[in-house]
């Protein structure tokens, strides 16, 4: 069985997301992030970046042995492999999946992640605040223009580049950011939050900081 270091945050949520779409048996192993868990030496030996999301495979399709992976893009495109799913194996829209999912890790989570650190800030710096947040809208503005032509972010299939957007677009309250001016974006958010795959594993991770 699949496991998953992960807590309850955006990046850890994409992969339970990909492994319900998937129908992958796994097992989520909770690392308390408040508590410092990811620092440990045994954490660190799986990621030396002491960071989740971590993926253990002890089945790989490939015989070899045990796969461990971080990097939650990097763990996407594993499993999309293993299962044959949301991926297209070749051409064109293969790459359109991969431009969104480098635009995703250089752009839109560096934006959010930036965003968030401002908005934890002691004292708050509201100015620092507010060029994060000018940032993220940036990114949520070039994919509002992407949906404005397609049903997902990297044509008309959903793939593993919605999954990862969502993880922290999920989030975007919590950093002090609004869909409200992003018409094709609140279509695609409200549809993909409510897929029964979603919904299961936003519980689940949840579950992880209770
Ligand atoms: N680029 C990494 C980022 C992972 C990341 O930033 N994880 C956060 C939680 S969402 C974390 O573990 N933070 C703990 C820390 O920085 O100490 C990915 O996509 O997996």
């Amino acid at each position: 069985m699949i496991e998953v270091f992960a807590f309850a945050t955006p990046n850890s949520v994409k992969v339970p997301i990909a492994l319900e779409e998937m129908g992958l048996d796994y097992r989520l192993v909770p690392v308390n992030l408040r508590q410092g868990e990811q620092k440990t030496v045994a954490f660190k030996e799986m990621n030396l970046n002491a960071k989740v999301p971590v993926l253990v495979d002890r089945a790989p399709k490939s015989g070899d042995g045990k796969v461990v992976l971080s990097e939650s893009a990097a763990i996407l495109v594993y499993l999309a492999e293993k299962s044959g799913q949301l991926l297209p194996a070749e051409g064109a829209r293969r790459g359109k999946v991969f431009e969104q999912l480098f635009f995703h890790a250089s752009g839109l989570s560096p934006a959010f992640l930036q965003a968030f650190l401002a908005s934890i800030q002691s004292p708050p710096q509201p100015e620092a605040k507010e060029r994060a947040l000018a940032e993220v809208d940036r990114a949520l503005g070039v994919l509002n223009h992407v949906l404005e032509h397609h049903k997902y972010v990297a044509g008309n299939e959903y793939s593993i580049a919605d999954i990862a957007h969502f993880g922290w677009i999920w989030r975007h309250q919590a950093i002090g950011a609004s869909l409200d001016k992003f018409p094709n974006l609140r279509r695609w958010y409200g549809e993909v939050s409510t897929r029964p795959a979603v919904v299961a594993a936003i519980a689940k991770t949840l579950a992880l900081a209770q």
